[in-house]
């Protein structure tokens, strides 16, 4: 135990006396009350679920002296953002009767609903736990979804990387047996050996300090933005395509508040190199010297980022050798490429042929002449195709011969979707986090402007003969980086109602994190403070360079300057 932890945060006591998080969950389930009290919201956090309110309604209701509208948010856990068609006709039924009848595609390759009464909660989980997925895990101190590259090609499935995230995910489940005594007793899934009364394995009575992040990325490809997470994997391959281990970085994570200057976004740096064999131990004994040294007094400096910085590489690297009982072998150099969407049709392998649907900010729904959730729902019970989320909140469908694919497109374009290639470059590569009405720490909109900004950028580029580039941009609601901004090209974070802090000047490879160039933007004036940088970068820019490494070039006092003139 170190300093830190002689005066625990309350939330400790509450992981400590939960009985492996069982709380009263039984009985509050079974009353009639619309919400839940403030201990349980945070133990079912761990089973998957956060409490929210409808934040468009909230001082209205406030005002009336009525009760805020409450309803909970649910997410599911998918290695690699595998999904099978079965999963998806169950989770577009889910939403459609116990939803707000729409789902979103997350940035670690899950689903989430929205708009869940406290009475369906139960309905909602079994049913998700009987299309053979689950939601435990996906929120809480504790590993979540591992995320993993999507892309399904045939060569890449040779080396197995997704099975080595559903090992990993699996590894790191909590293994307590809250989660079926709590949503599963008396249904059709049968309570799996591995759950216990009691304990936990590897987290022990109070799991982890704060959340952990894992993700798994092909030599080269960051599809998944690897060296955001606690731990992210970059696989090596030999001469002939063979697996032969694993780069792994720490310390990667975005939460930051910007009033407190003790938190930062950071981007995770090599640890070692390990073997195919050794993965799951090397990762196991990284997470216990996180559980095991985390700050568990101040929640704010908990993520495996803050202990790493505080004691050292050298110390972090010591203490993972003690639990993984050997030396560590040095990480081997990565370079990491331009993410690539996967959009469009690509050759699997095998005659078979993916194909990418940008999705966008993740969200099915079916609005107007806008009807993607049926399209979707179309295409699944038609081709029965596996689905794998993005990272960038879109999906890849799988499985299709040369003939299907002529059907598939026009079922998407008779639903008024457009096709990848009549989508714009900037919006293709944008992503929001979900933010009002029902994140509970937005500031600032985010998924409910973002799209209307990047119709009007596109329309600029266009006028400045950029809209063939890729510019990548990303906006949150508030500074805790959900739709992972500190990387992006160009990044706007919820400051104040109405305001962003503008960032610039990341990378599309998400190898380098960006830099602030005007605090307190109002949203009116996010894009003529852009367009001066654009023209610059138009006029300027040597052969090949993207944008967002132009700006890193140029540096904020030059690009600041251009838009003050
Ligand atoms: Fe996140 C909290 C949504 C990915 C950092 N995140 C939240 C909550 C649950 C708000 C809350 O605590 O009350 C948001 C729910 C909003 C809603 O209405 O749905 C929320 N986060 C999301 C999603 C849905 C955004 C999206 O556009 O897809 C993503 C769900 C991922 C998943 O499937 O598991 C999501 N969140 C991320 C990421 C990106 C990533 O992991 O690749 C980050 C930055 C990386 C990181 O973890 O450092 C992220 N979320 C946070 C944080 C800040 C953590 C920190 O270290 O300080 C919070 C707040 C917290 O934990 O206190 C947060
Ligand atoms: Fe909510 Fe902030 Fe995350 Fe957006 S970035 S979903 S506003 S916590």
């Amino acid at each position: 135990m170190n300093d830190e932890n002689i005066k625990l945060s309350p939330l400790e006591e509450l992981k400590d006396k939960s009985n492996y998080l069982r709380g009263r969950f039984k009985e509050l389930l079974a009353d009639d009350s619309t919400h839940m009290p403030k201990e349980e919201i945070q133990l079912l956090k761990f089973h998957g679920s956060y409490q929210q309110d409808d934040r468009d309604l909230r001082s209205q209701l406030i005002k009336e002296k009525k009760e805020k509208a409450f309803s909970f948010m649910i997410r599911t856990r998918h290695a690699a953002g595998l999904v099978t068609p079965e999963q998806y006709l169950a989770f577009d039924n889910l939403s459609n009767n116990v939803g707000n009848k729409t789902m979103r595609m997350t940035t670690r390759q899950t689903f989430q609903f929205h708009g869940v009464l406290k009475k369906d909660l139960k309905t909602l989980i079994r049913t998700v736990n009987e299309s053979l997925s689950t939601t435990s895990g996906t929120c809480g101190d504790i590993v979540r979804n591992v995320t993993g590259d999507p892309a399904p090609f045939e060569s890449r499935k040779k080396i197995k990387l997704q099975e080595y995230c559903q090992a990993l995910s699996d590894q790191f489940l909590s293994q307590s047996g809250a989660y079926y005594d709590v949503w599963l007793e008396g249904s059709k899934v049968e309570a799996p050996e591995i759950l216990k009364e009691g304990p936990e394995p590897i987290y022990g009575k109070t799991y982890l300090p704060r959340k952990f992040k894992i993700a798994m990325v092909y030599p080269d490809v960051n599809s998944v933005d690897v060296l955001t997470n606690d731990i992210g994997i970059a696989a090596e391959v030999d001469a002939d395509e063979n697996l032969s281990g694993f780069n792994i970085f720490v310390g990667g994570g975005f939460g930051m508040s910007l009033t407190n200057p003790d938190t930062y976004p950071r981007l995770a740096t090599p640890l070692c190199f390990v073997k195919p064999d050794e993965l799951l131990d090397v990762t196991k004994a990284i997470v216990l010297v996180q559980k095991e040294n985390g700050n568990r007094s101040d929640r704010k400096q908990a993520r495996l980022k803050y202990l790493i910085d505080k004691k050292g590489m050298d110390w972090f690297r010591q203490e993972t050798e003690k639990k993984f009982g050997k030396k560590l072998e040095s990480a081997h150099e990565v370079t990491f490429k331009d993410v690539d969407l996967y959009l469009g049709w690509h050759e699997e392998g095998d005659g078979k042929w993916f194909f990418g649907l940008s999705v966008e900010n993740g969200r099915v729904k079916d609005e107007g002449d806008f009807r993607l959730k049926t399209a979707l729902r179309t295409v699944v019970e038609k081709y029965k195709p596996t689905l794998f989320l993005t990272a960038q909140q879109d999906v890849l469908l799988s499985g299709f011969t040369e003939d299907q694919k002529k059907d598939v497109e026009e079922i998407f374009t008779s639903h008024g979707i457009l096709l990848p290639e009549q989508i714009s470059n900037v919006r293709k590569d944008s992503m929001a986090c979900p933010a009002f009405p029902t994140c509970g720490l937005a500031f600032s909109e985010s998924e409910r402007v973002l799209p209307d900004l990047t119709t009007e950028l596109a329309g600029k580029l266009k006028e400045l003969g950029l809209d063939q580039n890729r510019i990548m941009i990303r906006m949150t609601g508030c500074p805790n980086g959900c739709a992972r901004p500190y990387n992006s090209e160009i990044a706007f974070v919820g400051r104040t109602p109405g305001t962003y802090t503008f960032y610039i000047g990341g990378s599309l490879r998400g190898d380098r994190l960006n830099f602030v160039l005007k605090d307190k933007v109002p949203y009116a004036e996010l894009i003529p403070t852009l367009l001066p940088i654009l023209s610059s970068y138009k006029e300027n820019k040597s052969e090949d360079e993207s944008f967002g490494d132009y700006c890193a070039r140029m540096g904020k006092d030059s690009l600041l300057s251009l838009v003050e003139k």
